[in-house]
């Protein structure tokens, strides 16, 4: 009976033990873990796009090679993200129509604008460094296919930061017009990367039940707080200024204090009305039209190597 069952499950999660694909579930847990994994993974294809805007102006030969790389591995992490979705019972065509009919969100994120070179680099080192932060817990979060799926994203996503902090160190050794370019990007970036860890603890609808699952294993405002102690401190060897006259160093919280988040423009965002959302979502539908022809050439090379496929 249902009661015995739930009781059971959440001993398992107490006890440390992952649920695996076969297991029993709450439904509710089921729901939760699709839509948290299939925002994630949509938020790694649209994540593609700010990016992909500067693969052909990358400045140099390298450059491009690593970005080339970078973008390419988000494409890697959205489909392993939706290949764990799809073991929660969910096809990838309904993941896909939740993306393009706006039902499901993606990271608030990517609705902003990539103007200029450093943006690149404020991406790698902020949004990646945000990104880490939220997902090395998410290793050992209480669902198999997906604690996983995220241990290779986490080491990819270093490799990601270590390159946008690289590109910033050095357009930060450069020229004066070079450095205010990346403070231009920095001022820019710091708030909507404040906005990745999701609303106040107050203000979130599924934090307690995700913590008491482990789906989530620490609250929106204590991974927040970390990464703005961490972000503060490897701004200072960028000698980069953060955008926040109210940053400073608590020494009776051991942890940085800093200003009030725009929480208006950050629910406007998630509801489709930031900058690029509809030139995102746009982009996403064409391309999901234009390759309607190689998904049915590989369904039919699929079909013709295994005629009658195992049930
Ligand atoms: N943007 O109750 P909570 C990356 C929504 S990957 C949009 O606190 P929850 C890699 C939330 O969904 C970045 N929506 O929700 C990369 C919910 O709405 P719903 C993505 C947001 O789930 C780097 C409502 O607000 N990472 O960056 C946002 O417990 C560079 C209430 O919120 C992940 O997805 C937001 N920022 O906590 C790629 C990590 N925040 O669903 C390319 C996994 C909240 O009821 C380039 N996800 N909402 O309609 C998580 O850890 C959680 O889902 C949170 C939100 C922490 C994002």
């Amino acid at each position: 009976n249902l009661p015995e069952q739930e009781k059971g499950f959440q001993h398992k999660i107490d006890a440390e033990v992952r649920i695996e694909p076969k297991d029993w579930m709450p439904e509710k847990y089921r729901h939760t873990l699709i839509r948290q994994i299939s925002q994630h993974a949509h938020s790694e294809i649209v994540g593609m796009l700010p990016e992909g805007n500067w693969i052909s102006r990358a400045p140099t030969l390298k450059r491009k090679q690593i970005l080339l790389a970078k973008v390419q591995d988000e494409a890697g992490h959205g489909l392993y993200l939706y290949s764990a979705a799809e073991t929660l019972g969910i096809s990838r065509d309904e993941m896909i129509e939740q993306l393009h009919s706006g039902k499901a969100k993606y990271s608030s994120i990517f609705n902003y604008p990539t103007l200029t070179w450093a943006d690149m680099g404020a991406i790698g080192w902020l949004v990646d460094g945000a990104a880490i932060m939220n997902q090395v817990p998410l290793c050992r979060t209480s669902y198999g296919p997906y604690s996983r799926a995220m241990i290779r994203i986490c080491k990819e996503e270093s490799f990601h930061q270590r390159q946008g902090f690289d590109i910033l160190y050095t357009l930060c050794q450069g020229s004066p017009e070079q450095k205010a370019m990346a403070q231009d990007a920095i001022n820019r970036w710091w708030w909507p990367s404040l906005m990745m860890f999701g609303p106040h603890d107050s203000e979130s609808l599924h934090s307690e039940q995700s913590m008491q699952w482990k789906i989530k294993r620490f609250s929106n405002d204590e991974l927040r707080q970390r990464f703005v102690d961490m972000i503060a401190e490897q701004a200072k060897v960028l000698d980069l200024t953060l955008p926040d006259p109210d940053l400073e160093w608590n020494e009776e919280r051991m942890h940085y204090d800093f200003g009030k988040i725009n929480w208006e423009e950050f629910w406007n965002v998630i509801s489709g009305n930031g900058p690029c959302n509809k030139q995102r979502l746009d982009a996403r539908r064409k391309a999901w039209e234009e390759g309607a022809w190689v998904r049915e050439a590989a369904a039919a090379h699929a079909k013709k190597q295994h005629p009658n496929p195992p049930k």
